[in-house]
């Protein structure tokens, strides 16, 4: 229903998912939808004082929550998952409506949030330690793994619910209360998401309060959760300037940092690449959430021998594509967050224009009913070299092309960026499939063969090396950043032997 008002609407989705309209109208922090520009909440904002309170109440709830058997803890999670199926449809339309994302990829979204429960409540039986072989006799040497306590979760506008999902489905199986401070351009949607773990909470029973809360607000409610000590584990999602100063302060007070900054994704195509393949990654991976991902391709390295099959193709694709109101049946490609984000796509252009690129797409688009929406062409840019805005990311729908002639050489320049979030090859070629996955291939936390760098499943360690921060979140074993290791040696004998055959004898 494109015509409809954003504002109405986000109304009628804020009311089906059960928040309390005092907590978006009459506050300070303006609300936008991208669609339109439209202010469609006005959000009441924390302050610096209740994030105080707030982490003096995840302290308490912690002491509780650390003891209760983590698969009841998973119960909770459980519940969660069900109601997230139940509110999905008006989630969804929430993020739509906030961050401008298409009707299929919102509902990916709010899809990722139930596969990380369904996740964590299985994980919720198998925090697992090793039992270890010990030197002494009758003694028994193992690892347990306990709960690190309230955990801080500072999200991007980008994946406005999933992030935090990831973070807060884990944390809280493994004993962990969770803080979350949203980000200022998509407050409504965390209020949303709040709303639905409620009820699960309702559900469980006799959760200690204070085990999920929302701290809205900007940069210095974000600074007082990373500064206070009751809080050993902040995972932040968000720009490497932003990584940068957290990682620092939280360093600071040997508080355990998880985080997950820029990407500035590549792809190969090789020479015995399927075309039909890699037209369809490339599409979704550049163009998809109009180029608004941590793992939005960016980066194409095509084959000398096929650069002139494929990218006509590409411009094709690229020339028709549906760009317009998210809300649309047919559209791909919604708006850009705000005006900021169009200024820094005009920026990088304009380097690009200026060291003699070719550009296709790149303009402005005026959509009808949405006037003060931010809708861009996505760009093609023929690169002659790596430099310039190629080496940066630009947070829009811009795919930076070149030729190469070597895989190493295109290997190379996959590497060649200060980030290190995904990367892929499209090969039907073995050994250049392996060799990319390989030791001497991608540098990333993500490389895959024969599909694009984003659109990760939950089940592998989602995250990456170099500047994107090194933190791991969603599957695997990422659970481990959110508990802490205690190593218990147990003598069982009537003597004590020492460590190393140390003797140490007191006459006794
Ligand atoms: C992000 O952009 O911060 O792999 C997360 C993907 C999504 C998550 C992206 N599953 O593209």
């Amino acid at each position: 229903m494109p015509s409809s008002s954003t504002v109405r609407q986000s109304r009628e989705a804020l009311a089906a998912l059960g928040v309390d309209p005092a907590a978006y109208t009459g506050g300070t922090l303006a609300a936008h939808s991208p669609i339109d520009g439209a202010v469609i909440g006005a959000v009441r904002e924390t302050s610096v004082g209740e994030v105080d309170e707030a982490a003096a109440a995840a302290a308490e709830a912690f002491r509780a929550w650390r003891l209760v058997p983590a698969p009841r803890r998973g119960e909770l999670v459980r519940l969660f998952g069900e109601e997230l199926r139940a509110s999905k449809a008006h989630l969804a339309e929430l993020v739509t409506l906030e961050a401008g994302k298409i009707v299929s990829e919102a509902q990916g979204e709010v899809q990722e949030m139930i596969d990380i429960c369904d996740f964590a409540v299985g994980l919720s039986r198998q925090l697992y330690g090793l039992t270890i072989a010990t030197e002494r006799p009758e003694h028994r040497m193992m690892e347990s793994w306990r709960a690190a306590g309230p955990c801080g979760i500072i999200s991007a506008f980008n994946f406005p619910v999933a992030v935090w999902s990831w973070n807060a489905a884990l944390a809280l199986v493994c004993g962990d209360p969770v803080l979350w401070k949203p980000s200022e351009k998509t407050p409504l949607t965390a209020l949303g998401v709040q709303a639905v773990f409620a009820r699960a909470l309702a559900r469980f029973g006799d959760a200690p309060a204070g085990l999920s809360q929302v701290l809205i607000g900007g940069r210095d409610i974000g600074a007082a959760l990373v500064g206070d000590d009751r809080v050993p584990v902040v995972s932040a999602t968000g720009s490497t300037a932003m990584g940068r100063d957290v990682g620092q302060k939280l360093a600071s007070r040997f508080a355990k940092a998880i985080l997950e900054l820029g990407g500035n994704n590549a792809m190969i195509v090789a020479p015995s690449a399927s075309l039909d393949l890699a037209l369809r990654a490339i599409a979704f991976s550049a163009m998809g959430t109009a180029g608004q991902r941590c793992t939005t391709l960016r980066r194409l390295f095509v084959h000398e021998s096929v650069y002139d099959q494929l990218l006509p193709r590409l411009r094709k694709v690229y020339a028709g594509v549906t760009i317009g109101d998210p809300r649309a049946a047919g559209v791909l490609v919604g708006p850009l967050i705000d005006a900021g984000a169009w200024h820094g796509m005009e920026r990088a252009l304009g380097d690009a224009r200026g060291l003699g690129a070719h550009l296709s797409g790149g303009g402005r688009r005026e959509i009808a009913g949405c006037a003060d929406g931010f809708y861009a062409e996505p760009a093609l840019v023929e690169m002659k070299a790596h430099e310039g805005p190629m080496l940066r990311e630009t947070f829009a729908p811009i795919l930076y092309v070149m030729r190469y002639r070597d895989l190493d050489e295109a290997i190379a320049l996959n590497n060649a960026v200060s980030a290190g979030l995904s990367s892929s090859i499209f090969t039907n070629d073995l050994r250049e499939a392996e060799l990319f996955v390989s030791e001497s291939g991608s540098d990333c936390g993500i490389a895959n063969v024969n599909i694009g760098p984003s659109g990760a499943e939950i089940g592998g360690a989602f995250g990456g090396e170099k500047e994107t921060g090194g933190g791991r979140e969603a599957g695997s074993d990422s659970w481990k950043a959110y508990m802490r290791r205690a190593t218990n040696t147990v003598n069982y004998g009537r003597t004590l032997p020492l460590a190393q055959g140390v003797s140490f004898d007191i006459g006794e």
